[in-house]
């Protein structure tokens, strides 16, 4: 399929280590990757969900303890461990070369090795990026096919270049102890060993597109980022596009998908959804901050997914999705938790064990995932394959907080913007192995994904800022707030549309906003809540008083956190930037004065 040697090398090379008994090139042809279903229905790796109900659909379950990212297990392997840095896990290129060629020796005995060409970003365009995964997995060959531009046009347009990612993945045994997901940046590889989860072997995913690509930006001078990409329609027809960056199970499918609320929908607001994960970003010539989407499809979670929640992703996930760990039913049509329908009888949970819905047990894992092509979503915009991408208007950064975040806030400017990305904190969800619900900081919601030290990342932002004329403004939200009940006060998922619709007239110089001691809030009256519908909790009706709780700026409770600040920037040692070091100290000294706070 291509005569570039580098790629014949590596695929040699992997392949006397692994010892598979055939090797298939992927070409990304319909009639081969018909050919693997029908394989995977035969030994039960995929299960044919009900055609007439939802057509091109399957099931699958992973080994029950498989289900999630697994971070205490994820290596960057760079030379120096100081490149690492504080949040990273690292190890060095030779002692994870030695220990994974321990592990992948033979790995494939019996089995087929894949070789899946690929393209992080629309096939053509000058910013897409090129990556070969070999996989023993029919799992991730079809969930590769759905995620990114796979087969031979990825590899023609590789032509003889020696510019792509070098991916290894063997599900080995699966062994839990074995499982390791290796970064080696300056290798331009990865090795991802015993799983089958997601986020640890869709290589081209979290791996490429995040932890290598954020490597590769920062040496080529863009960005590779965390963030859903969204556009706002106002009746005039123009469009703001807006990215968002939030930790993982934090919102962003739900936001990038939003319909408006009904008032702004008659007033002719619409929602154009650009990707839902990750974005690359890179400077324009005219100054301003441009966004692609290098996924072709959505890895959702979907428990809490409904026609209600997120009605674009129900019907991205009517065709051509496969769902992975949620309950299956008897006509052999899904459900999960958060499901319009009620829980089903007679049915089977993640784990395939017959489940009773009045057990209290769970029936889908909380991590539970589809995998839908981007194209068949209502919301998907017209121009999100658009090489060039979309040009940036606001960055939003997000966080899963109970107590104390506000639901929005605004940058004094870009590098307090970064400062605030720097120590947002979002509470730890199911999509990652361990503990949920620990605070901890996040910048970016790049913690698990940063490929590199991340006080040069952030340095990096500083220096990408300087670059552009016409900057994005920067925010800060949380839909996430709890009462005294443990009810989410904020109705959240549509109803986020009155916030964005703040941030685009921000944007755009048409909204005054008050200076607080920790960046611009909204007036009260500037965030609509007429005909607000409070849908997590149908008993509440959401009024002024409860905006009132989420716009209050309790200073004596970011004044507890002062320590916790400086102890969290003193980890990135020297190399914390001057500039974000300046911006603690005058938050400090806001704090302490008692700056011109509501309370
Ligand atoms: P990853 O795909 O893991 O990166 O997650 P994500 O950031 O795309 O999060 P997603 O949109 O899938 O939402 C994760 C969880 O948060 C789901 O259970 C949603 O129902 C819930 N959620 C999303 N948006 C909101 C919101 O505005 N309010 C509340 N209360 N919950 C939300
Ligand atoms: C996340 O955890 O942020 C995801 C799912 O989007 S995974 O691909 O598993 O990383
Ligand atoms: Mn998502």
């Amino acid at each position: 399929m291509t005569e570039n040697k580098m790629v014949l090398e590596f695929v040699n090379k992997m392949k006397s280590l692994a010892c598979p008994d055939e090797v298939v090139w992927i070409t990304g042809e319909k009639e081969q990757l018909d050919e693997l279903r029908v394989q995977a229905l035969a030994t039960g790796e995929l299960i044919e969900l009900n055609q007439d109900k939802l057509p091109g659909c399957y099931y699958h379950r992973s080994a029950i303890d498989d289900v999630a990212r697994v971070e205490e297990r994820t290596f960057i392997c760079c030379k120096n461990e100081a490149d690492a840095g504080p949040t990273n896990n690292w190890m060095s290129p030779n002692k994870a070369y030695e220990m994974a060629t321990d592990i992948f020796s033979n790995c494939m005995n019996g089995r087929t090795m894949y070789v899946i060409p690929f393209s992080m970003g629309p096939i053509g365009s000058p910013f897409s990026k090129v990556g070969i995964e070999l996989t023993d997995s029919i799992y991730v060959v079809l969930n590769m096919d759905i995620m990114t531009r796979i087969g031979k046009p990825a590899l023609d347009m590789l032509g003889d270049s020696n510019d792509f990612v070098r991916g290894m993945h063997s599900k080995c045994e699966l062994d839990p102890e074995k499982r390791y997901i290796l970064h080696f940046p300056e290798d331009n590889a990865i090795w991802s060993m015993n799983s089958g989860y997601g986020g640890n072997v869709l290589l081209g995913k979290k791996c490429f597109a995040l932890r290598l690509a954020s490597y590769q930006a920062k040496n080529e001078g863009w960005l590779a980022e965390h963030m859903l990409i969204l556009g706002v329609e106002n009746p005039k027809g123009e469009i703001s596009y807006i990215a968002a960056a939030f930790p993982s199970a934090c919102g962003k499918t739900n936001l990038a998908m939003l319909i408006p609320p009904e008032i702004y929908r008659k007033k002719g607001y619409k929602v154009w959804t650009v990707g839902d994960d990750i974005a690359w970003l890179r400077v324009g010539e005219d100054g301003r901050l441009w966004a692609v989407n290098p996924e072709k499809g959505f890895f959702g979670v979907a428990p809490g997914t409904n026609s209600k929640s997120n009605p674009n992703a129900m019907a991205s996930t009517k065709r051509d999705t496969i769902f992975t760990n949620v309950v299956l039913k008897k006509d052999m049509t899904v459900w999960w938790e958060g499901h319009d329908d009620p829980p089903p009888k007679g049915a089977l949970n993640w784990k395939g064990e017959s489940w009773n819905p009045e057990s209290g047990e769970k029936g889908a894992h909380p991590n539970a995932r589809f995998t839908a092509p981007a194209k068949g979503c209502p919301s998907i915009a017209s121009n999100w394959e658009d090489p060039k991408g979309v040009p940036v208007s606001a960055i939003v950064i997000g966080g899963r907080r109970a107590k104390m975040a506000p639901l929005v806030y605004q940058s004094w400017d870009w590098q307090h913007g970064v400062f605030i990305a720097m120590i947002t904190h979002s509470e730890t969800t199911s999509a990652q192995v361990g503990a949920t619900g620990v605070a901890r900081r996040d910048p970016f919601a790049m913690l698990p994904f940063c490929g590199y030290h991340m006080g040069d990342y952030l340095r990096h932002w500083l220096d990408i800022g300087k670059k552009l004329t016409d900057p994005p403004k920067i925010f800060n939200v949380n839909w996430f707030r709890i009462d005294g009940d443990g009810n989410y006060i904020w109705p959240g998922f549509s109803e986020n549309f009155r916030v964005l619709d703040w941030i685009v007239r921000r944007c755009k110089d048409e909204v005054d906003a008050w200076e607080s001691v920790i960046g611009y809030m909204p007036h009260y009256e500037d965030i609509d809540i007429t005909d607000i519908d409070y849908y997590i909790n149908p008993g509440k009706r959401f009024n002024v008083s409860d905006l009132r709780v989420l716009l209050t700026v309790e200073s004596a409770i970011w004044r507890e956190g002062i320590p916790s600040r400086q102890d969290f920037l003193m980890t990135f040692g020297n190399r914390l930037p001057k500039e974000l070091k300046d911006e603690l100290t005058a938050f400090e000294h806001r704090l302490r004065l008692g700056y011109q706070t509501n309370l």
